[in-house]
């Protein structure tokens, strides 16, 4: 090739493009990824918010610093490689690039820390005084969540209003969990003998809820212990704190009734709480004074209807593997009675 001018133009530019082309595949790849259930890139609460902002310019910075390392190694490679007529170049200590390449990653770290210790000092303030109280509970391995100030409880589906800072104590009757909504806020682990803090603003009601997931390893079922956060109109809010607090409705059909009299001959009244039904006041399980208001059962693993319903009162653990409630060995009979108690528990 004789190294002739044309010839290094040519690696050059041609190193240039094929690393363009690389860093920007890697980069469509991440950006499809953003647009999944679980994304961090699309953030609906100020806090989530912050914490993507920080995110992108480490993201960017990335790859710009992957585009230049690679295209600087790949033309360096082709250019100064041995070959018939020139021995490999090598050099030996050179103090004005090792200052150069020392400070460079410094500023680049000055840059990231900014919006980082922003977001931190941001997310670690006390929330407002106004904030909505919830507790939240983990359980091998389910969600319970408490509205103190409401008399509320209610498991795997977090309701809040939209626009209102929701504070959050973290507890666990067990081991760690983490409380996690990739787009709204955590993580924070959840431990025994000890109350964790946090606290978001949503800044997006819709339809479907956010999807959220305990992100510390917590045993068997870890996997499978989801939850959903509904964020939903002050109104719409305020309609479902009401009828949540309120009592259980009372069965009305005869095969309800039946079924509530199951409830209490089955044992689940030593694990199962349900407001309005005196015997019902086990704390073990998910309170299910509203079980038939909420959309999945088993913390989100399954939709709740009534062959799902069946399923898990038939055997727990074959829907949900390692589930804590045992399988009662219900007769046919009895789960057709404690199918429509259930779902009528709205
Ligand atoms: C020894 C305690 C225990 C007994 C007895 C028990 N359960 Fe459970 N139940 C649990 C636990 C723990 C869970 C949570 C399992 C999970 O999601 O991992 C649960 C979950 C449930 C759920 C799903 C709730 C939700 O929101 O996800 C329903 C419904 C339920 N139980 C009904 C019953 C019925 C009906 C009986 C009686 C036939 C019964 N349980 C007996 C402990 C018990
Ligand atoms: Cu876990």
């Amino acid at each position: 090739m004789g190294s002739s001018r044309s010839g290094r133009a040519a690696i050059i530019i041609g190193s240039l493009v094929a690393t363009a082309i690389l860093t920007w595949a890697i980069f469509v790849a991440f950006a499809d990824s953003a647009n999944t259930p679980q994304t961090t890139f699309i953030p609906a609460s100020v806090q989530a918010a912050l914490v993507r902002d920080a995110y992108m310019i480490i993201f960017i910075l990335a790859g710009v610093v992957f585009f230049a390392i690679m295209a600087v190694t790949l033309i360096f490679t082709l250019l100064y490689r041995e070959r018939p007529g020139q021995t490999a170049l090598q050099f030996h200590g050179n103090s004005k690039l090792e200052v150069v390449w020392t400070l460079i990653p410094v500023i680049i770290v000055v840059i990231m820390a900014v919006p980082t210790f922003s977001a931190i000092s941001e997310t670690s303030k006390a929330p407002p005084a106004d904030a909505l109280k919830v507790v939240a509970i983990g359980h091998q391995w389910w969600f319970e969540f408490q509205y103190p100030e409401l008399g509320l409880t209610t498991a795997n589906e977090l309701h809040v209003p939209v626009g209102r800072a929701v504070s959050v104590t973290l507890e666990s009757k067990d081991v760690i969990h983490s409380f996690w909504v990739p787009q709204l806020s955590g993580k924070v682990d959840m431990m025994p003998g000890h109350r964790n803090h946090l606290w978001f603003t949503p800044t997006q009601a819709r339809p479907e809820p956010y999807l959220a997931q305990c992100a510390e390893f917590c045993g068997i079922s870890h996997a499978n212990m989801r939850f959903r956060v509904f964020v939903r109109p002050a109104a719409d809010f305020d309609a479902w704190t009401k009828s949540t607090a309120a009592d259980r409705t009372a069965p009305t059909t005869d095969i309800a009734k039946a079924g509530e009299a199951q409830f209490a001959a089955s044992g689940c009244v030593g694990c199962h709480t349900v407001k309005g039904n005196a015997a019902a006041a086990g704390t073990v399980g998910p309170n299910l004074t509203h079980f038939g208001s909420r959309t999945t059962l088993g913390s989100g693993v399954v939709d709740s209807n009534p062959q799902n319903i069946r399923k898990w009162l038939a055997n727990p653990q074959n829907v949900k593997p390692g589930a804590l409630m045992p399988n009662l060995n219900l007769s046919q009979d009895a789960l057709d009675k404690l199918v429509p108690y259930l779902e009528g528990l709205k």
